[in-house]
Protein backbone atom coordinates (compact mmCIF):
# COMPACT_ATOMS: atom_id res chain seq x y z
CA UNK A 1 0.00 0.00 0.00
CA UNK A 2 2.76 2.51 0.04
CA UNK A 3 3.12 4.41 -2.95
CA UNK A 4 4.26 3.61 -6.60
CA UNK A 5 6.60 5.40 -8.34
CA UNK A 6 7.30 4.60 -12.32
CA UNK A 7 10.37 5.78 -13.24
CA UNK A 8 9.38 6.27 -17.04
CA UNK A 9 6.47 8.89 -16.86
CA UNK A 10 8.71 11.48 -15.37
CA UNK A 11 9.60 12.85 -18.67
CA UNK A 12 5.93 12.44 -19.95
CA UNK A 13 4.02 13.77 -16.96
CA UNK A 14 4.15 16.75 -14.81
CA UNK A 15 1.99 15.58 -12.59
CA UNK A 16 4.12 12.67 -11.64
CA UNK A 17 6.53 14.97 -10.01
CA UNK A 18 3.20 15.80 -7.54
CA UNK A 19 2.37 11.92 -6.96
CA UNK A 20 6.50 11.93 -6.12
CA UNK A 21 6.38 15.13 -3.91
CA UNK A 22 3.15 13.80 -2.16
CA UNK A 23 4.73 10.47 -1.65
CA UNK A 24 8.23 11.55 0.12
CA UNK A 25 6.03 13.96 2.26
CA UNK A 26 3.07 11.96 3.48
CA UNK A 27 5.18 8.58 3.76
CA UNK A 28 8.88 9.39 2.95
CA UNK A 29 8.97 5.73 1.06
CA UNK A 30 7.41 4.30 -1.79
CA UNK A 31 8.01 1.56 -4.55
CA UNK A 32 9.81 2.44 -7.51
CA UNK A 33 9.00 0.26 -10.73
CA UNK A 34 10.25 0.65 -14.30
CA UNK A 35 13.54 1.50 -13.16
CA UNK A 36 15.81 0.33 -16.01
CA UNK A 37 18.33 -2.34 -13.78
CA UNK A 38 17.89 -5.67 -15.19
CA UNK A 39 16.33 -8.17 -13.02
CA UNK A 40 18.69 -10.45 -14.24
CA UNK A 41 21.38 -8.01 -12.77
CA UNK A 42 19.13 -7.93 -9.33
CA UNK A 43 19.37 -11.81 -9.65
CA UNK A 44 23.33 -11.96 -9.82
CA UNK A 45 23.54 -9.35 -7.28
CA UNK A 46 21.86 -11.26 -4.41
CA UNK A 47 23.56 -14.34 -5.19
CA UNK A 48 27.51 -12.96 -5.37
CA UNK A 49 25.64 -11.34 -1.80
CA UNK A 50 24.86 -14.57 -0.46
CA UNK A 51 28.33 -16.32 -1.62
CA UNK A 52 29.92 -13.32 0.11
CA UNK A 53 28.53 -14.40 3.56
CA UNK A 54 29.40 -17.96 3.01
CA UNK A 55 32.78 -17.07 3.75
CA UNK A 56 34.25 -17.56 7.26
CA UNK A 57 33.83 -15.36 9.68
CA UNK A 58 37.74 -14.74 10.12
CA UNK A 59 37.58 -13.21 6.61
CA UNK A 60 34.56 -11.32 6.48
CA UNK A 61 36.25 -9.19 9.44
CA UNK A 62 38.41 -7.99 6.98
CA UNK A 63 36.02 -5.63 5.57
CA UNK A 64 36.81 -2.98 7.75
CA UNK A 65 35.21 0.42 8.77
CA UNK A 66 36.13 2.99 6.85
CA UNK A 67 34.13 5.39 8.55
CA UNK A 68 32.19 4.30 11.61
CA UNK A 69 29.71 1.74 10.61
CA UNK A 70 30.95 0.85 7.44
CA UNK A 71 32.24 -2.65 7.40
CA UNK A 72 31.43 -5.89 8.64
CA UNK A 73 28.67 -6.20 11.36
CA UNK A 74 28.80 -9.73 13.16
CA UNK A 75 25.75 -11.00 14.56
CA UNK A 76 25.63 -8.86 18.15
CA UNK A 77 22.93 -9.08 21.43
CA UNK A 78 20.96 -6.07 20.08
CA UNK A 79 20.67 -8.08 17.04
CA UNK A 80 21.69 -11.80 17.23
CA UNK A 81 19.62 -12.23 13.78
CA UNK A 82 21.30 -10.03 12.01
CA UNK A 83 24.57 -9.50 9.71
CA UNK A 84 26.14 -6.89 7.34
CA UNK A 85 28.99 -6.28 4.72
CA UNK A 86 29.28 -2.94 3.69
CA UNK A 87 31.21 -0.25 1.93
CA UNK A 88 31.66 3.74 2.71
CA UNK A 89 31.07 5.07 -1.48
CA UNK A 90 29.85 2.87 -4.07
CA UNK A 91 30.69 5.53 -6.21
CA UNK A 92 34.41 5.16 -5.69
CA UNK A 93 36.66 2.85 -7.57
CA UNK A 94 39.08 2.75 -4.49
CA UNK A 95 36.52 2.10 -1.91
CA UNK A 96 35.02 -0.50 -4.41
CA UNK A 97 38.73 -2.18 -4.95
CA UNK A 98 39.29 -2.26 -1.07
CA UNK A 99 36.06 -4.17 -0.96
CA UNK A 100 37.02 -6.25 -3.40
CA UNK A 101 40.59 -7.39 -1.97
CA UNK A 102 39.59 -6.88 1.59
CA UNK A 103 36.84 -10.46 0.51
CA UNK A 104 38.90 -12.14 -2.36
CA UNK A 105 36.55 -11.67 -4.40
CA UNK A 106 36.19 -13.24 -7.46
CA UNK A 107 36.57 -11.99 -11.13
CA UNK A 108 32.72 -12.73 -11.17
CA UNK A 109 31.86 -10.94 -8.48
CA UNK A 110 33.91 -7.92 -8.61
CA UNK A 111 32.10 -7.10 -12.04
CA UNK A 112 28.27 -7.80 -10.87
CA UNK A 113 29.59 -5.67 -7.61
CA UNK A 114 30.65 -2.93 -9.98
CA UNK A 115 27.65 -3.22 -12.53
CA UNK A 116 25.54 -3.18 -10.10
CA UNK A 117 27.46 -0.19 -8.27
CA UNK A 118 26.95 1.67 -11.42
CA UNK A 119 23.68 0.57 -12.14
CA UNK A 120 22.64 1.70 -8.58
CA UNK A 121 24.21 4.98 -8.27
CA UNK A 122 22.64 6.38 -11.45
CA UNK A 123 19.03 5.55 -10.22
CA UNK A 124 19.82 7.10 -6.44
CA UNK A 125 21.44 10.44 -8.56
CA UNK A 126 17.82 10.30 -10.92
CA UNK A 127 15.55 9.67 -7.78
CA UNK A 128 17.15 12.87 -6.02
CA UNK A 129 16.91 14.99 -9.09
CA UNK A 130 13.35 14.09 -9.40
CA UNK A 131 12.76 15.16 -5.73
CA UNK A 132 14.40 18.09 -5.93
CA UNK A 133 12.33 18.74 -9.12
CA UNK A 134 9.10 18.02 -7.43
CA UNK A 135 9.97 20.92 -4.87
CA UNK A 136 10.63 22.91 -7.67
CA UNK A 137 14.84 22.91 -7.94
CA UNK A 138 17.14 21.92 -10.00
CA UNK A 139 20.34 20.66 -8.51
CA UNK A 140 22.96 18.36 -9.25
CA UNK A 141 24.04 17.91 -5.59
CA UNK A 142 23.64 14.86 -4.47
CA UNK A 143 26.69 13.89 -7.07
CA UNK A 144 28.77 15.16 -4.70
CA UNK A 145 27.33 13.07 -1.78
CA UNK A 146 29.13 9.40 -0.91
CA UNK A 147 26.84 6.54 -1.43
CA UNK A 148 27.18 3.57 1.06
CA UNK A 149 26.55 -0.07 -0.09
CA UNK A 150 24.86 -2.11 2.56
CA UNK A 151 24.44 -6.04 2.23
CA UNK A 152 21.97 -7.36 4.94
CA UNK A 153 21.77 -10.75 5.50
CA UNK A 154 18.80 -12.16 8.63
CA UNK A 155 19.41 -15.76 10.08
CA UNK A 156 15.43 -16.59 10.34
CA UNK A 157 14.43 -19.93 12.03
CA UNK A 158 11.63 -21.28 13.84
CA UNK A 159 12.80 -20.26 16.68
CA UNK A 160 13.31 -16.48 15.62
CA UNK A 161 9.45 -16.08 14.34
CA UNK A 162 7.82 -13.43 16.09
CA UNK A 163 11.20 -11.40 17.12
CA UNK A 164 12.64 -8.63 15.78
CA UNK A 165 15.20 -8.55 12.73
CA UNK A 166 16.42 -5.20 12.92
CA UNK A 167 15.20 -2.34 15.48
CA UNK A 168 12.66 0.59 14.43
CA UNK A 169 14.77 3.23 13.14
CA UNK A 170 15.06 5.85 10.55
CA UNK A 171 17.99 6.12 8.14
CA UNK A 172 20.51 8.98 8.54
CA UNK A 173 21.22 9.61 5.06
CA UNK A 174 18.93 11.51 1.94
CA UNK A 175 17.57 8.43 0.72
CA UNK A 176 18.05 4.25 0.90
CA UNK A 177 17.24 2.31 -2.43
CA UNK A 178 16.50 -0.89 -1.04
CA UNK A 179 16.75 -3.99 -3.05
CA UNK A 180 14.31 -6.35 -0.54
CA UNK A 181 14.55 -10.00 -0.61
CA UNK A 182 11.96 -11.43 -3.45
CA UNK A 183 10.12 -13.96 -1.48
CA UNK A 184 10.90 -13.37 2.17
CA UNK A 185 9.05 -10.44 3.91
CA UNK A 186 9.65 -8.48 7.28
CA UNK A 187 9.82 -4.98 6.27
CA UNK A 188 7.60 -3.07 7.72
CA UNK A 189 7.13 1.13 7.78
CA UNK A 190 5.57 3.19 9.73
CA UNK A 191 2.38 5.23 8.65
CA UNK A 192 1.49 8.82 9.30
CA UNK A 193 -0.84 7.24 12.44
CA UNK A 194 2.16 5.20 13.83
CA UNK A 195 1.10 2.03 12.09
CA UNK A 196 3.41 -0.03 11.29
CA UNK A 197 3.00 -1.47 7.59
CA UNK A 198 4.15 -5.09 5.82
CA UNK A 199 6.72 -4.20 3.15
CA UNK A 200 5.51 -6.52 1.03
CA UNK A 201 7.86 -8.51 -1.81
CA UNK A 202 7.47 -7.62 -5.24
CA UNK A 203 10.16 -9.08 -7.28
CA UNK A 204 12.12 -6.83 -9.97
CA UNK A 205 11.32 -3.26 -7.84
CA UNK A 206 12.98 -1.20 -5.16
CA UNK A 207 11.73 -0.20 -2.13
CA UNK A 208 13.18 3.83 -1.31
CA UNK A 209 13.36 5.09 2.03
CA UNK A 210 13.91 9.19 2.82
CA UNK A 211 16.30 9.21 5.78
CA UNK A 212 17.71 12.76 8.48
CA UNK A 213 19.48 14.29 5.78
CA UNK A 214 16.21 14.36 3.06
CA UNK A 215 14.13 15.65 5.98
CA UNK A 216 16.76 18.17 6.94
CA UNK A 217 17.69 19.68 2.97
CA UNK A 218 13.56 19.76 2.74
CA UNK A 219 13.00 21.86 5.53
CA UNK A 220 10.91 19.20 7.13
CA UNK A 221 8.79 18.70 4.12
CA UNK A 222 10.28 15.46 3.37
CA UNK A 223 9.58 12.44 5.84
CA UNK A 224 12.06 10.39 7.60
CA UNK A 225 10.47 7.72 7.58
CA UNK A 226 10.77 5.23 10.83
CA UNK A 227 10.55 1.08 9.69
CA UNK A 228 11.88 -1.81 11.15
CA UNK A 229 12.53 -5.62 10.20
CA UNK A 230 10.54 -8.24 12.03
CA UNK A 231 11.24 -12.16 11.92
CA UNK A 232 8.12 -13.42 10.07
CA UNK A 233 8.65 -17.02 8.87
CA UNK A 234 11.54 -19.53 9.35
CA UNK A 235 13.84 -18.63 6.37
CA UNK A 236 17.06 -16.60 5.61
CA UNK A 237 16.48 -12.89 4.11
CA UNK A 238 18.55 -10.87 2.24
CA UNK A 239 18.59 -7.24 1.40
CA UNK A 240 20.69 -4.68 -0.74
CA UNK A 241 20.84 -1.21 0.71
CA UNK A 242 22.43 1.57 -1.40
CA UNK A 243 22.23 5.27 0.39
CA UNK A 244 22.80 8.32 -0.93
CA UNK A 245 24.53 9.77 2.80
CA UNK A 246 25.22 13.46 2.73
CA UNK A 247 27.93 15.95 1.70
CA UNK A 248 31.03 14.96 2.93
CA UNK A 249 32.68 18.26 4.09
CA UNK A 250 31.02 21.74 5.27
CA UNK A 251 27.14 22.21 6.71
CA UNK A 252 23.70 20.93 5.76
CA UNK A 253 21.30 23.67 5.09
CA UNK A 254 18.23 23.49 3.30
CA UNK A 255 17.80 25.75 0.03
CA UNK A 256 17.13 29.29 0.76
CA UNK A 257 14.02 28.28 -1.92
CA UNK A 258 12.54 26.30 0.46
CA UNK A 259 12.53 28.74 3.33
CA UNK A 260 9.97 31.47 3.31
CA UNK A 261 6.84 32.73 5.71
CA UNK A 262 4.77 29.99 4.97
CA UNK A 263 7.79 27.65 6.22
CA UNK A 264 10.19 29.18 8.32
CA UNK A 265 13.80 27.54 8.82
CA UNK A 266 13.50 25.02 11.24
CA UNK A 267 17.26 23.82 11.37
CA UNK A 268 20.02 25.70 11.78
CA UNK A 269 22.85 25.04 9.26
C1 LIG B 1 17.73 -0.32 6.18
O1 LIG B 1 18.33 -0.42 5.12
O2 LIG B 1 17.73 0.72 6.85
C2 LIG B 1 16.98 -1.46 6.70
O3 LIG B 1 16.31 -1.28 7.67
C3 LIG B 1 17.06 -2.76 6.01
C4 LIG B 1 15.85 -3.00 5.19
C5 LIG B 1 15.70 -4.45 4.80
O4 LIG B 1 16.47 -5.31 5.21
O5 LIG B 1 14.76 -4.74 4.05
Amino acid sequence: VVPIIDMQEFDQDVEHYRKLREAAEEWGCFRVVNHNIPVGLMTQMKKVVSELFELPTETKRHNIDLITGSGYLAPNVANPNYESLGLHDLGSPQNLGGFFSQLDASPHQREILETYAQAIHELALDLGKNLAKSMGLVTDLFKEWPCQLRMNKYHFTPETVGSSGVLVHSDCGFLTIVQDDEKVGGLEAMDNLGAFVPIRPWPGTFLVNLGDVAKLWSNGRFLNVKHRVECKESSIRFSIASSILGPNEGVMEAPPELVDTEHPRLYAP
